[in-house]
């Protein structure tokens, strides 16, 4: 990628691979890039893998498409765990990053992070959409894993590092790191919503993960209200203070913690520059073609996962056409689901019930040859996205709950012609930033029927809409957001 973070030339890379004896910290010569401070990032997630061929790919889902451009001009590491591995370190340098492996046993990957990670925290942080599962032996995997991340970073960290950790996977790390390498910075950011403190009591180990995402530098957050509620947390929780109310800094345990909000931007230039291009554009009327050469098509393009309200979606969408709103022949809906947690609890019910749904919906409405719904349950590339962003009249984001949503602000980025509408959730991160899309209530599904029905009828009304939310995403990029981020991590409040 291309992305810089400043002025900067970058700079060479050594050809030399890492070593890993425990004793020295083996990135100490990492040239510098964005701040003064070598950069280490920690996620659960690698930014990539290689196939049987050797071939590398990157990793889908928001957080590697927000961070890994943002940081591979500069020369910065990457920690993450490797499932099934044999619980050894190897390294390795992709992508623009050096990569560090985190082996976790099959085991422990599915206690710590299909468990507590994705059936504790993720739907409890998601407002409790399915009730979370409290089991005391993922908390202690969890720990577990946990503290091996914050003894790989302790042993991989040059001297007064950045350490960028991220997401709820890692929520311990911050303090574990802490007591074991108090010379690095550490800096956290948490990609979904902070719940508010009711909620988040729910958790029997709250004071336990408050403690150690206390032990950061600077946390980051979403949204304005997301910080609040995790100093309303800590506050209410733990021996901390704020002079605000709802408003960092936290001062714990002797220090001060920087809380604010970072809301997660697209790469908004790249995205112009694709939607725009000759090649995209003749692809956005082949997929109308394919689609039937609609007079509206209608799109969701959502990871695989019971947040983003795509089963909902679906039977708003059946009721438009039982209505007659919508009409087989003359409107479309194309949905991208992204294979998600395919061995997680409920994932696996949440694909056949959004299966069936795109089965009743064509059963009921659809002609020989002429679906009405049409269906892709796989990864496309980004050009390919960028051409069903420009071909769809109607693009549909509807989560019950999201921290961001990056595909909200890519489509309108995509639409240098101003055409388009967007219907977006009120509970996602976009919806504080995008304030011209329809803006529904997903647990409503008449104001979803209302939106979809304004936002078909009113193509003028989307077009000046579609020009001010893209001048809000233009001046994004992940490059001046990870700045933003480490510059404050760097100086303090
Ligand atoms: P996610 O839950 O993964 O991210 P989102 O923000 O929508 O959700 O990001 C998904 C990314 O995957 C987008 O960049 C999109 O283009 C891509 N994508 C979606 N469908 C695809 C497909 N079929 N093929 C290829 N790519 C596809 C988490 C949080 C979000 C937060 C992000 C970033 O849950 O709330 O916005 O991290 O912080």
């Amino acid at each position: 990628m291309s992305s810089v973070i400043d002025d900067n030339p970058p700079l060479a890379r050594s050809p030399q691979r890492p070593h890993t004896t425990a004793r020295e910290p083996v990135l100490a010569a990492v040239p510098r890039g964005a701040t003064s401070r070598p950069i280490v990032v920690v996620a659960n997630r690698l930014p990539g893998g290689r196939d049987e061929t050797g071939r590398w790919s990157r990793s889908p889902g928001g957080l590697v498409t927000a961070v890994l451009p943002a940081i591979s001009s500069l020369d910065a590491t990457w920690i993450g765990a490797r499932a099934g591995g044999r619980c050894e370190l190897t390294n390795g340098f992709e992508d623009g990053v050096r990569i560090v492996e985190l082996g976790t046993s099959a085991t422990e990957h599915e206690s710590y992070c299909d468990g507590f990670s994705n059936s504790t925290i993720w739907p409890l942080y998601h407002d409790a959409i399915v009730p979370p599962r409290y089991e005391q032996s993922w908390w202690a995997d969890y720990r577990t894993v946990n503290h091996r991340f914050a003894e790989a970073v302790a042993r991989f960290a040059p001297p007064s590092a950045s350490v960028w950790i991220h997401d709820y996977h890692l929520q311990l790390v911050p303090a574990m790191l802490r007591s074991l390498r108090p010379d690095v910075r550490i800096g956290y950011f948490h990609h979904i919503p902070f719940p508010n403190a009711d909620l988040f009591r729910q958790l029997p180990w709250r004071s336990e993960i408050i403690e150690g995402l206390l032990g950061a530098d600077l946390i980051g957050f979403q949204r304005p209200g997301d910080a609040a509620n995790f100093c309303d947390a800590a506050t209410s929780l733990c021996d901390a203070h704020v002079d605000q109310p709802r408003c960092g800094p936290i001062l714990a345990g002797g220090r001060r913690v920087d809380v604010d909000a970072f809301p997660v931007p697209v790469d908004a230039a790249a995205f112009a520059k694709r939607g725009n291009a000759r090649a995209t554009i003749d692809r956005a009327c082949e997929i109308r073609d394919a689609c039937g050469s609609p007079r509206h098509l209608l799109l969701g393009v959502d990871r695989l996962d019971y947040t983003k309200g795509i089963d909902q979606r679906l039977a708003v969408m059946r009721t438009l056409f039982r209505e007659g709103v919508l009409r087989a022949g003359r409107d479309a809906y194309l949905q991208v689901a992204v294979p998600s947690r395919a061995d997680a609890r409920g994932y696996a019910e949440l694909r056949a019930r959004v299966e069936r749904l795109v089965g009743d919906i064509n059963g009921e409405f659809a002609d020989v040859g002429a679906p009405v719904v049409h269906y892709l349950h796989r990864s496309v590339e980004v050009d390919e996205l960028t051409a069903m962003y420009r071909a769809a009249d109607v693009m549909l984001v509807t989560p019950f709950r999201d921290g961001m949503n990056l595909v909200a602000k890519e489509y309108v980025a995509s639409r240098t012609d101003d055409a388009g509408s967007l219907v977006l959730s009120e509970f996602t991160g976009a919806a504080d930033e995008l304030g011209d899309a329809w803006r529904v209530n997903p647990h409503d599904t008449r104001s979803m029927q209302e939106a979809i029905r304004s936002a078909l009828s009113s193509p003028d009304h989307g077009r000046s809409a579609m020009r001010s939310m893209r001048a809000v995403v233009a001046n994004q990029s992940p490059a001046r957001w990870a700045k933003s981020f480490l510059s404050r991590l760097e100086v303090g409040p």
